[in-house]
């Protein structure tokens, strides 16, 4: 092959790509994995229920003055503390239920998928 057509040929496969990217992001698929916050206040769960991707994260965050909470689920376990943030990625499809253990009925969710 000629220094020019190797040179096409990349550029070929570099249009090819650009044009993949674009389709993919529009059918709003797999690309993107959402993450959500939940906020802990009045010794609640604000949603109780977050929804995200496959791969997406919650972050958890401490809104509820000096009353300490934590957040413990099958698996994880946060500091129990008054202020500052909970993240957590989630890698597999599934319901996963969590408390907060100081506080009975202080429960909540999140749905992975
Ligand atoms: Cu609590």
């Amino acid at each position: 092959m000629t220094k020019s057509a190797i040179r096409i040929a990349l550029c070929v496969a570099l249009v090819a790509a650009a044009a993949i990217v674009p389709a993919q992001a529009a059918s709003g698929g797999a690309v993107a994995a959402r993450s959500r916050s939940v906020i802990l206040k009045h010794i609640a769960f604000h949603p109780r229920t977050a929804h995200i991707r496959v791969g997406g994260t919650v972050t958890w965050r401490w809104r509820d003055g000096s009353i300490v909470h934590n957040v413990v689920g099958s698996g994880f376990r946060s500091p129990t503390k008054a202020m500052g943030t909970y993240t957590l990625r989630f890698r597999a499809r599934g319901t996963y239920n969590y408390v907060c253990t100081i506080h009975p009925g202080m429960t909540g969710k999140v749905i992975v998928g």
